[in-house]
């Protein structure tokens, strides 16, 4: 496999995408050892065809706003690969999604869905649409113009989006209204779906709940576990809040959360009541996380300034992509971080992520660590075929047994001479092989 010239004619064919191939080649230098030892790969070209999206839908969306003026945004579902079972993948509402963010997302989600071991391809879509300030109203017709357009390209059996950054338990609903009343018909095409409509118990939490059983795993491969550590989170949406909870739940102290305006630092520890106000932070929909130390004067705020500089035992990003950089990785590891497991999606620069695989702290990657939220959308999508409703504790523990089986299978993997568990090449390869074997079997199509 020659690396070099991959790399270099996916730039020429996707300029200006950054992003992807940051994340192609994360994938592509880890598994690049397997694929060389396994001819067939080479034979089936099964790299350049892994890389390549099956299709990339772009249309227009138009809507109108409370004061009557029409908003015109872009909407795009990336279809990547669905070799293991239908499109699956979430919806970003943010200003700042684009082709090439939303095709990075899509790749990444191949492998994880891979890793979860439920039958799920890969998929992402979303819109530049940005959610704050705006109304509910304003919400729900944006949500349904959207759908007006996505419903022609989507299925319970075809692909089957969720939730991302914007896009929550609200947005589901109003998107889902719209595909029953244009298909005339009440089935799983969602995840996250409502309580009462088909959704499944501990969707909301598990993203957060898997990232935090997946750091709880690594921890125990040094004698360790969650119990009286000190973890810093960024963010303060439906990711961190799940971490929070479940880290303070395994006996943690979580002491930060973060937005775009800075970070608060909470040092007796964000628990009980301040866990729910966070829900109350989120639903403002003004984007800044300040507001909490109005409500928790013990709390302090720092503007324009990112977690990491707090010391701590475990480091959890939740936020978005490329939010921790080397000078980040470098002030964790000086502040004696053991542990760091990504909520979020790439949430750490490839500099960053080589300084903790140098130090040979715990590093666990999102596509690894964040596949609990995926993987119970896998659940959801099995009680709505089988129209049976599994109870909190059932989903929970196997979502639990899900991510223990994901760590064991990167550990399987990733495993380095010394001892050291790469997580990275780890996840990557466990993920590819199943894919890339699944292509082989069903020839060139
Ligand atoms: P939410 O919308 O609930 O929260 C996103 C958080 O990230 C908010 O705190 C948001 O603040 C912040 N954020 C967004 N854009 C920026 C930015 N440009 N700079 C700084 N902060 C920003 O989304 P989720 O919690 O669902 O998603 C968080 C991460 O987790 C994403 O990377 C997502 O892809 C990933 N993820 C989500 C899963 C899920 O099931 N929801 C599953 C697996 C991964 P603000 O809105 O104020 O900008
Ligand atoms: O990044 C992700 O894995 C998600 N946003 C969740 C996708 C899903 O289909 O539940």
């Amino acid at each position: 496999m020659n690396l070099e010239k991959i790399m270099a004619d996916l730039e020429k064919k996707n300029p200006g995408q950054p992003e992807f191939l940051q994340a192609v080649k994360e994938v592509l230098e880890t598994i690049e050892d397997i694929v060389n030892e396994n001819p067939r790969y080479e034979a089936a070209n099964i790299i350049e065809r892994i890389i390549e999206p099956d299709r990339v839908i772009k249309f227009k969306i138009q809507w109108m706003d409370d004061k009557g003026n029409v908003q015109v945004n872009r909407g795009i579902r990336v279809q990547f690969n669905n070799a293991i079972g239908p499109y699956k993948g979430g919806c970003r509402f943010h200003p700042s999604v684009t082709e090439g963010g939303l095709k990075f997302l899509g790749f990444e989600q191949i492998f994880k869905n891979s890793l979860t071991t439920l039958p799920m391809g890969g998929a992402k879509g979303g819109s530049d649409f940005d959610p704050k300030g705006k109304s509910n109203a304003e919400i729900m017709r944006f949500c349904q113009a959207f759908m007006a357009e996505l419903y022609k390209y989507i299925g319970p059996d075809t692909d089957i989006p969720a939730g991302d950054i914007g896009v929550g338990g609200r947005e589901i609903g109003y998107m889902f209204g719209m595909y029953k009343k244009l298909v005339g018909e009440h089935t799983g095409v969602f995840t996250g779906k409502g309580r009462g409509w088909g959704g499944s118990l501990i969707r909301p939490e598990a993203t957060g709940f898997g990232n935090v059983y997946f750091a709880e795993e690594m921890l125990k491969t040094r004698g360790e576990s969650m119990k009286g550590k000190i973890v810093t989170v960024s963010g303060f949406g439906n990711v961190s809040w799940g971490s929070i909870i479940k880290a303070t739940q395994l006996g943690a102290r979580v002491v930060t959360i973060s937005g775009p305006d800075g970070y608060v630092y909470d040092p007796d520890g964000i628990s009980g009541e301040k866990i729910d106000y966070l829900l109350e932070l989120r639903a403002s929909n003004q984007d800044i996380v300040k507001p909490y130390t109005y409500e928790f004067p013990n709390a302090q705020f720092f503007e324009g300034k990112r977690p990491w500089e707090v010391k701590c035992d475990v480091a959890l990003p939740c936020a978005i992509q490329n939010e921790l950089n080397a000078e980040d990785a470098q002030n964790l590891v000086n502040n004696g971080v053991m542990c760091v497991s990504e909520g979020a999606n790439m949430p750490c620069t490839p500099e960053a992520m080589e300084i903790f695989l140098k130090a040979k702290i715990l590093y666990g990657p999102g596509k690894a660590s964040n596949a609990g939220g995926v993987a119970t959308s896998g659940l959801e999508q099995t009680q709505n075929a089988m129209k049976l409703n599994w109870t909190a504790e059932e989903v929970e523990a196997k979502l639990h047994q899900i991510m223990i089986n994901i760590h064991d299978a990167c550990v399987k993997y990733g495993k380095d001479e010394d001892g050291y568990v790469n997580y990275v090449k780890g996840s990557n390869v466990a993920g590819f092989i199943k894919v890339a074997d699944a292509m082989i079997d069903q020839g060139v199509i």
